[in-house]
């Protein structure tokens, strides 16, 4: 990870570390570990928006150590937590882009939970490496959503394609992958309708454009991101459930982690989701996408280890 990228990640994480974090790492200062501490990290760790759930499962870990390994002291059981939160986000495979002519990512998650914000900003750094990037707007069911990427592509620098309100996001998705097929791109990014007002109509729509796009790219989507909103905190979680009911996910993007301090969801989406975070939005801008990188956030959040 670049230098400026984990700047900007450790920076959009100021509101979290802020908030709580830095309470944790102040409860972990040089004391005794008692009984207080065990209730109060519990606390702290659940306020985070860690989720109840893996705050439990932290708890226990870090009890079971503290017996066995003897830990008497806050700061080694500060040490203990760095490594057991690390543990909680495990380094997953790279993306799998890059490896045929044309790659196709599908964009998914609720509407306002920064969708087309997100592919603006992916779109602009896959264009930055080189790459012949195609916008598919395939959320046909608002026409300010079309319009809305029609404006990012622009700023982006990058080419889109478009259908009529109400038509058929299928039909999108077919002529984005010809046409991108035709031009030599290599890189279709499709924005797909938020709807959640019944699991079937979800189901209906992205198995659909999951079908289309296969038929044409025989191995595509090869990404499918969620894109979920940071602000929501644990709200997330259950909507990123009916997600992964409809379509096979492959990875988050979290946007608007520099507007909140419920940035430890990270933690609950890989263990209740089992779902990497692979980029969050640290920003408005277009160049406000970081790429996620587990030693980073949890240094952003507790500071960097003393030893
Ligand atoms: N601060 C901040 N705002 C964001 C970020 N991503 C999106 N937004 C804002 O969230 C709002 C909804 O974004 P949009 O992309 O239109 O969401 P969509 O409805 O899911 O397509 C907009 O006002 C965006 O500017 C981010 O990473 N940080
Ligand atoms: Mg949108």
């Amino acid at each position: 990870m670049t230098i400026g990228f984990a700047q900007s990640l450790k920076d959009s994480l100021t509101r979290t570390r802020n908030t709580v974090f830095s309470r944790i790492a102040n409860l972990l200062g040089a004391s005794q570990v008692t009984e207080e501490t065990w209730d109060e990290l519990e606390g702290l760790l659940i306020q985070a928006d860690v989720g109840v759930e893996t705050t439990l499962h932290l708890i226990e870990q870090l009890r079971r150590r503290a017996s066995e390994e003897a830990i008497l002291q806050t700061d080694t059981l500060q040490t203990a937590l760095r490594e057991e939160l690390r543990a909680l986000l495990p380094d997953p495979p790279p993306l799998d882009l890059g490896n045929r002519p044309l790659d196709v990512i599908l964009i998914v998650g609720v509407n306002g939970s920064g969708k087309t914000t997100s592919i603006a900003k992916l779109a602009y750094c896959y264009k930055q490496q080189g790459r012949q990037v195609l916008l598919a707007a395939a959320d046909t069911f608002r026409a300010a959503a079309m319009d809305q990427l029609g404006i990012w592509a622009g700023r982006a620098g990058v080419n889109i394609i478009t259908g009529s309100v109400g038509g058929d996001p299928g039909a999108i998705i077919f002529d984005a992958l010809q046409s991108a097929q035709a031009r030599g791109m290599d890189l279709v990014i499709a924005d797909t309708a938020g709807r959640l007002h019944t699991q079937y109509n979800l189901m209906a729509e992205l198995g659909k454009i999951r079908t289309v796009a296969a038929k044409n790219v025989p191995t595509a989507p090869h990404e499918t991101l969620l894109v979920l909103d940071a602000t929501t905190g644990q709200n997330a979680l259950s909507q990123a459930k009916h997600f992964q009911q409809a379509v096979d996910v492959t990875g988050v993007i979290l946007a608007k982690l520099d507007s909140t301090a419920k940035g430890g969801m990270v933690f609950a989406i890989a263990r209740e989701l089992g779902l990497p975070v692979r980029f969050v939005g640290t920003g408005e801008r277009i160049e406000h996408l970081a790429p996620f990188d587990a030693d980073v956030f949890i240094d952003g959040l507790l500071g960097p280890t003393n030893n």
